[in-house]
């Protein structure tokens, strides 16, 4: 990497680990992050402690003004730091294009709007079990750049999000795998064409020798890729085509790495599913509650509602990110009696609902709780499938589902 000064914006754990990458390859680095929150000054005292400088509480157009490169954090967005850095024609990279310019291993990478850090999980699992030193990172919670600079693995598999591809340049994975695309993020990345463009990214630097598993839906789009690419230099392309893509998809990943099909099957056997996503908490005087907090478009409400075999108590809400939920309308008519309304995108959901279902708004989601126990009848579920980023409320999505199972479990004690 021939920068001489970096910025890294947003102090993030990606940033964190961003900064340390750089300064472990003794490339000179500072951080700016906007915020000044307490955990935010925890990671400054951190580094400063490794003689980083950090400027924190808001950008300045003076932090970028010496920097050859930026390495801007997923969740750093729209920021008038793009416009200066534009305008100063410093080059903007993501976490991930950072780690992967320090990476030697080969990387899975797997993206999809719902179902990617299951199939990453679980392409984990696959891999440790047929005996490769595998690390699963991304955007599951560990980033890449510490992953690259722990170097204690021979594979790497990478949960990769839009924000991350958007600014990729060079990022080439040896196996690239598309589950799929369905509007997210609409907030931030504006039109659905602009998330799906990021999200294509993934094989743009694929060549010869390597691998792209992709839904069958897409197949024009990789089509139109290879045209513009010179056919000899084209990846492998496998399709999804089945209605179990997450599986398909790992048998694929396992079909390309010679993995023995007892393996794959066994480790598909085992897989137990994943905490926050259609996680089934407890069963209550004959209510069945499931934590979907995970859940944050409407497209993942409308894999749950699609799943479940219950007359359904719904929680939906809390930060909205553009997604339409009128067209869950259909499901909502068949699988739910009574919806439950949380956080900043309640107007905008009751609007989008309207007439389809009784609707109840609620200031918390401990009184949306209390209102679908009230409700839900034996053989109902209450389901917390919010369609939301978490944002408005809590931490993140884990803490909205860990505060839902607590109130399961406190429903327990009160009731046994
Ligand atoms: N910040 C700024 N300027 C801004 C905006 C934010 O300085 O304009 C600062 C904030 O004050 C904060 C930091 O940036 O201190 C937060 O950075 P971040 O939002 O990029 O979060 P990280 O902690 O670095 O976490 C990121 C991913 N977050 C996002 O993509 C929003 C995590 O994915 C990921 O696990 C982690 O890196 C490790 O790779 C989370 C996520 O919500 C789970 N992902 C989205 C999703 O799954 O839908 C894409």
């Amino acid at each position: 990497m021939n920068y001489k000064k970096v910025g890294v914006i947003g102090l993030g754990k990606s940033g964190l680990a961003a900064a340390q990458l750089l300064k472990n390859r003794e490339i000179s680095v500072e951080v700016s992050d906007c915020s000044n929150s307490q955990e935010v000054k925890e990671r400054v005292e951190f580094l400063r402690k490794q003689g980083i400088v950090v400027e924190i509480g808001s950008h300045t157009p003076e932090f970028i003004e010496d920097k050859d490169l930026l390495v801007v954090s997923p969740g750093v967005n729209n920021n008038f730091v793009s416009l200066w850095a534009q305008k100063k024609n410093i080059p903007l990279i993501s976490e991930i294009e950072l780690g992967y310019s320090f990476c030697s291993r080969p990387i899975i990478a797997i993206t999809g709007t719902n179902g990617k850090t299951s199939v990453a999980v679980l392409t984990g699992n696959l891999l440790r079990k047929a005996g490769k030193k595998v690390v699963v990172c991304g955007n599951i919670g560990i980033p890449f750049s510490q992953v690259v600079l722990d170097n204690d693995y021979e594979i790497i598999v990478l949960e990769v999000s839009s924000f991350q591809l958007e600014k990729i340049n060079k990022f080439k994975p040896y196996i690239s795998v598309i589950l799929n695309i369905t509007p997210d993020h609409l907030d931030c990345h504006k039109t659905f064409e602009q998330y799906k463009q990021a999200k294509y990214r993934i094989f743009e630097n694929q060549s010869v020798g390597n691998w792209v598993v992709i839904d069958t839906s897409y197949k024009s789009q990789v089509t139109s890729h290879k045209l513009k690419t010179k056919k000899d230099k084209f990846p492998k392309v496998l399709y999804l085509d089945r209605q179990d893509k997450n599986k398909q998809a790992v048998e694929l990943v396992g079909k390309i790495l010679g993995i023995k099909k007892e393996i794959v099957e066994n480790t598909l056997e085992e897989f137990k599913g994943l905490e926050h996503r259609l996680e089934y908490v407890d069963t209550i005087q004959g209510v069945t509650f499931i934590n979907d907090s995970k859940a944050t478009n409407v497209d993942s409400v409308r894999y749950a509602l699609e799943k479940i075999p219950f007359s359904t108590v719904l929680i939906l809400g809390g930060r909205d990110k553009g997604g339409d939920f009128s067209g869950l309308s259909s499901l909502i008519e068949k699988k739910v009696k009574q919806i439950i309304l949380i956080g900043e995108a309640k107007g905008k959901i009751r609007e989008e609902l309207k007439g389809i279902k009784a609707i109840k708004e609620a200031n918390s989601l401990q009184e949306a709780f209390d209102f679908a126990e009230r409700t839900a009848k034996r053989g109902d579920a209450v389901l917390l499938s919010p369609g939301c980023a978490s944002f408005d409320m809590f931490a993140d999505f884990k803490q909205r589902g860990r505060e839902f199972k607590r109130m399961v479990e406190s429903s327990r004690r009160r009731l046994s």
